[in-house]
């Protein structure tokens, strides 16, 4: 059986993410790591905080604190969140970590003896006033082409135009507004892409089954206009990893660090070591994950990102690797996501629109935010949330259908036979059918989690409590009860062991009723029914159980519209 190894983008470090961010990675490949563990993989389920670059360097400025203990601060708070949203990492990293800096450092350091990296010399801008360089989009000023005041140094916003800096009329520092801004001579180290762009080529044509969304962009970033450039890693920044040729000064370069973007995916790799480490294990443990001469060749390594990350992890990341020539593992499947918005237009920060992970966790149970998010999840076209969705989504299908099944059941069978499960009458043929039902919708759900479609398969789960429900309005114990007890006692041991049944296959997608379910009767071991009949009788005539608490509240509609307006945005 393949080990599975799944990486989840990394959150940036300067700020609290909205539910736009959580569903375009973090969660879909939380429900897909819980899958895989459930079908008895051996997992590893990577995350961390990409912590480099200007944007940590401003937050925390803003902040007024050190970046370093910023970033420390912000870890935590992040993985505070992530386990507030049951994401079950098995390690939560940092790319600021020593193990990353060294990784970081040792495959430019490969890059260059093979011949990849060469020095470029370019022309910055140096804001005197900020005593640092500025990057592109942190140097702002009127647009050439239309006029607009608010242009930044590499794009106009207003007309789209791509800019260089020194197109801007009365450029300014983005960060004080000085206008005391002077060219000057920079080096940088260039990864020479272009170089491996066939190689990049065949590599992308040689995947199988990736999603098209993936393979479009990576395409077109191979192909179109200007192609697969050479890119500068390095920066004329103070935070980040030094560029150093393994810890020996690289001549030239002191004072600069890599490019955030070329540290960040290896973070990757360096969280695994840094799991290793956290557990006292030698680094036999990563590589087995990480290195095909050690032991990676039964990987299947996944990523799940955002569409806007694909050109990264399609062609950056992998020219890093491939061009070390060392075996390290390549990703097997990009599962990239598509944009969620809010209420028809754009989740935003600066205007306080839309939900962010702190204060989704604040009003509403994670459970309820993961059914929502991953059963509407972006993942063939871009898709919004409304209050409105999100209420009927949790009514509908959480309370009226699963959590109502469970109570109906459970209360039923404690008023007439008690909190365990009762014995007599058999199984006949709707019983058989609900099961050929469960047996059909099992299958596709299973096909769908493999294939990682997680809306498509989160239709599945709810087709599978339907038929539960609808088993039961039908065979209606309450009514048979009063002729015949043990007929209706057959009903109510068949409809337990559904309850148990869902309390496994919901856990990808809710994990907390999921175990809640399974605490109610007694089954907290449960397996994956590898075998459907088998599972329908593991609860035996006799076996105790206790009737659960509701388990969905549901949101009302003055609740609804004071959410609503709670989060419209100024
Ligand atoms: N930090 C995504 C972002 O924050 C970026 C992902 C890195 S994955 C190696 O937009
Ligand atoms: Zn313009």
């Amino acid at each position: 059986m393949a080990r599975i190894l799944i990486t989840s983008a990394l959150p940036y470090i300067n700020g609290i993410k909205h539910l736009g961010n959580l569903v375009g990675s973090q969660l879909p490949s939380d429900a897909y790591a819980r899958y895989m563990r459930a079908r008895g993989h051996e997992v590893m389920f990577i995350c961390a905080t990409d912590e480099h670059g200007t944007p940590a360097e401003l937050a925390a400025a803003k902040a007024g604190v050190p970046v370093a203990d910023f970033c420390t601060d912000m870890w935590q708070v992040q993985k505070d969140i992530a386990e507030g949203f049951r994401l079950s990492f098995d390690y939560f990293g940092r790319s600021s970590s020593s193990r990353n800096r060294d990784l970081t450092q040792h495959l430019a350091a490969a890059l260059g003896k093979n011949g990849l990296i060469e020095e470029v010399s370019e022309k910055q801008i140096y804001s005197k006033a900020d005593g640092r360089y500025l990057p592109d989009r942190y140097i702002e000023g009127t647009c050439p082409d239309c006029g607009s005041e608010n242009a930044r140094g590499d794009q106009c916003e207003n007309c789209t135009k791509q800019l260089d800096p020194t197109d801007l009329i009365n450029p300014r520092s983005a960060i004080s507004g000085s206008t005391d801004l002077e060219v000057r001579k920079t080096k940088h180290l260039y990864l020479k892409q272009s170089a491996m762009r066939d190689k990049l080529d065949k590599w992308i044509d040689s995947q199988v089954g990736w999603p098209v969304l993936t393979t479009s962009i990576a395409k077109k970033w191979l192909h179109d206009g200007d192609g697969l450039r050479d890119r500068g890693i390095t920066r004329d920044l103070d935070w980040g990893v030094p560029v150093q040729f393994e810890g020996a000064p690289w001549q030239g370069m002191e004072g600069k660090v890599f490019y955030v973007w070329f540290d960040a995916p290896i973070e990757y790799i360096a969280a695994t070591a840094e799991w290793a480490d956290a557990n006292g294990a030698d680094d036999s443990a990563w590589e087995r994950w990480w290195r095909e001469d050690k032991g990676a060749d039964d990987v299947h390594y996944v990523q799940f990102m955002g569409k806007d990350n694909v050109p990264f992890h399609t062609l950056s990341f992998p020219a890093t690797l491939m061009g070390s020539n060392e075996p390290w593992k390549l990703v097997d499947f990009i599962k990239s996501y598509n944009w969620l918005t809010y209420e028809g237009g754009k989740f935003s920060t600066s205007a306080g629109r839309g939900i962010f992970m702190d204060q989704a966790l604040e009003i509403m149970p994670s459970d309820y935010w993961r059914w929502w998010l991953l059963s509407n999840a972006p993942e063939s076209s871009d898709s919004n949330f409304t209050w409105e969705s999100f209420q009927a989504g949790i009514n509908k299908d959480l309370a009226d259908v699963l959590g109502n099944f469970v109570s109906r059941v459970t209360k039923f069978c404690r008023g007439k036979f008690g909190e365990q499960v009762p014995e007599g009458g058999s199984y006949g043929p709707a019983e058989a059918a609900v099961s050929a039902e469960i047996a059909k919708r099992l299958t596709a759900y299973q096909n769908n989690m493999e294939k990682i479609e997680l809306r498509k398969a989160a239709a599945d789960l709810r087709a599978i409590w339907v038929a539960g429900n609808e088993y039961l309005q039908a065979a209606a114990p309450w009514s048979v009860y009063k002729e015949n007890p043990e007929d209706a006692a057959a009903i109510v041991r068949f409809a337990l062991n559904l309850v148990r049944l869902y309390g496994v296959l919901s856990g990808p997608f809710i994990p907390d009723a999921a175990h809640s379910i399974l605490q109610s009767v007694n089954a907290t071991d449960a397996r994956w029914p590898d075998d459907l009949d088998a599972a329908l009788l593991a609860l035996p005539a006799g076996h105790g159980f206790t009737t659960p608490d509701v388990l969905f509240a549901k949101i009302s509609d003055e609740r609804r519209d004071e959410l609503e307006a709670q989060f419209a945005g100024d």
